[in-house]
This record gives C-alpha cells, structure tokens and sequence, in this order.
C-alpha cells in the first residue's frame, strides 16, 4: 500500500510527539509537582498513531487510563494536554480532568477513562450517534488485554453486532493488566471472542506503524461502509511500568530492554521510509527537533499557568442536556 507523503510525515510526528512527551512525564512526575497518577504509553505510539491516521474530527474515540497517546494521536495539542496534566486552569478541561479524565470533544476524543473498561460502552453510544445521524463517523474504543475481560467490554461487544454499529474495538495487548501476565489471566483467544460475537478480527503487530495502519484502515473502512464493528487486536509491549513508581519486579530481567532494543516503532520507521526513499532523514530530523522545543515549552507554559479558582470548583464539571 502507498500512503501519502504528507500522512507519514503527521504520523512520524505524532509518534515522536507522544514519545517526547511520556518521556518528560516520566522525568518530570519524579518531581512529585504533579498530582494523581500518570500512566506511561511509551512503546505503544505506533498503535494509537496508525488507528487514528484513519480517521477525522468527525470520528470518535474513547481512551483509558493509559490516554496520553490517543490523545496526541486524535489531534490534541500539548500545550493544553501538559497543562491539564499538571491540574492548571489552561489545561485542555480547565485542569479539572487531569491525567486519567483528559479529553477534547470538539476532536471527537471522549476522554482518558479511570474505569477499565469504561470505553467499549461508550463507543457502542457514540457509534450509534454516527449511524442514526447518518454524518459517516466510526467511533472507536482503545482497551487493554486486562480490559478486554469485564463484562461492560462483553456486552459492548454483543451491542455493537446486535445493532450493526460502526463500531471499532482496538485491544491494546501489551501482556499485562498492571503485573498480572495475559497468558494467565485472560481465557481463550481474542479472536474467539470477536467470532463469538459474530464481527471480523483482525491482528497486527502494534510497534509497526504500516502495519497497525493497514490493519485498523480495513476495519473502518468496512465500518464506514455500514458492514459493522469489527475487532483489531494490536500486539504491543509497554516501556515503563504500569503507572509511575512499578518497579516492574514481575517482568523478567532484560524484558523491556529488548522490546526497547528491537521493537522500537520511531527506529524501524525512520528506517523503512528511509531506505525504501519514501523520506528523507533530514525531514525526520527536523521533526524530532521541532517537537522537542514543543514539549519542552509546554512543560515550562504549564509550571507558569495559574491552578484553577476555587470560586470555579463546580465550572465545566457537569453539563446540563
Ligand atoms: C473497573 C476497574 N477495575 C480495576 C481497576 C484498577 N486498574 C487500573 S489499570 C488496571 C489494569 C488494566 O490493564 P489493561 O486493560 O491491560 O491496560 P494496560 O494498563 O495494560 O494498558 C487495573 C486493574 C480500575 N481502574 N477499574
Ligand atoms: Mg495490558
């Protein structure tokens, strides 16, 4: 498949955007001036990134705690991400969402979600909305292996076939719900359950962009077409700990610095599109370079920024229908 100059330079950064970021969070919340809890993406760029490049504002998607990346991959800006993170009145939702609530409807991104399992159902809502009032979106759901087993995921996966909806489940499988392994925990295959359930499955290996972007682009194509939900399962692997200050004793010695080593998504992109002549070095430079001022300059925006009022403690918190 040939996929456009211009798509490949937005997902290469975007991918190096959540990088940056995840990686100054993790440097940047040992500090202790952030509040809550953070939950790291690094490793798993490719997947957010390649979903999303299929998709518009129109489209939505729903995150999990584990959200940063979605975020950037739907089009978030990390001035306005950063300073929500740090609970500041500029952030993204007033910097009352913070890490695990950070969200941004006007890009049809719902929202990071401190419920596992939280998203399946309200993408089968949001699909819905796509098909009844007829504006051609897909809305999709991220989720981890650990999510993929509770019984909202289940019954989304039942609802979206029963209705038929333009509904995507992406299963981010990085083989751990916080330090319980998947091949202990979770029972049968994920392909079984998405048969089960009567929709296609698809698989990819989630640290290649084309492939993540391949795979996802032919579930939501049909999906758009009204041929119904579908299952994408995106096998991946996660950096750093399950959230900031897991010392990851479950993981075995020399785990995460050969998955770091071999299965980088930012190496083995520059490297194919490089060699095969699809771009050069001196553009992805260039990107690297622009996005690390980028980060850099909202850490020091957000640290500046104002906390919100307390006279605004009750403001953008509950919306009146
Ligand atoms: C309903 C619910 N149960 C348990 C938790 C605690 N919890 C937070 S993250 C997590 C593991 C999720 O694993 P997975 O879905 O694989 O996502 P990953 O962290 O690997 O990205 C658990 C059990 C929660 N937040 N919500
Ligand atoms: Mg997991």
């Amino acid at each position: 498949m040939q996929i456009a100059r211009d798509i490949l330079l937005r997902s290469y950064r975007s991918m190096r955007t959540i990088r940056d970021f995840e990686e100054r969070l993790h440097v940047e919340f040992a500090t202790g001036e952030i509040p809550g809890f953070v939950h790291l993406y690094c490793g798993e760029e490719a997947s957010g990134v390649g979903v999303c490049a299929n998709l518009t504002d129109t489209d939505t998607i729903a995150s999990t705690h584990r959200g940063h990346g979605h975020c950037i991959a739907k089009g978030v800006g990390v001035d306005g991400m950063m300073a929500e993170i740090y609970g500041r009145s500029t952030g993204v939702c007033r910097g009352k969402g913070g890490s695990m609530h950070i969200a941004d409807l006007s890009l049809g991104m719902l929202g990071a979600n401190g419920i596992v399992g939280g998203g399946p159902p309200l993408i089968c809502g949001a699909a819905l909305s796509h098909k009844l009032l007829k504006d051609g979106g897909v809305a999709v759901a991220f989720y981890g292996d650990g999510a993929s087993n509770e019984g909202s995921t289940l019954e989304s996966l039942n609802l979206a076939t029963v209705w038929q909806l333009p509904a995507i489940f992406v299963v981010e499988d990085n083989g751990y719900g916080e330090a319980t392994g998947a091949s202990y925990a979770v029972a049968g295959t994920q392909k079984a359950r998405a048969e089960g359930f009567g929709m296609p499955y698809y698989e990819c290996d989630g640290t290649d962009f084309f492939a993540v972007y391949e795979t996802a682009g032919e579930a939501i194509k049909r999906a758009r077409a009204g041929e119904g939900p579908a299952m994408v399962h995106v096998h991946l692997s996660r950096w750093y700990g399950h959230f900031e200050g897991d010392s990851m004793s479950y993981r075995i010695d020399g785990e995460v610095a050969r998955e770091r080593a071999e299965r980088d998504c930012l190496v083995n992109f520059r490297r194919r599109t490089t060699e095969a002549g699809l771009l050069d070095a001196a553009a992805l430079d260039e990107i690297d370079a622009a996005v690390k001022a980028e980060v850099e300059q909202s850490v020091v925006s957000a640290k500046a920024a104002p906390t919100p009022e307390d006279a605004d403690l009750l403001k953008d918190v509950y919306v009146a229908y």
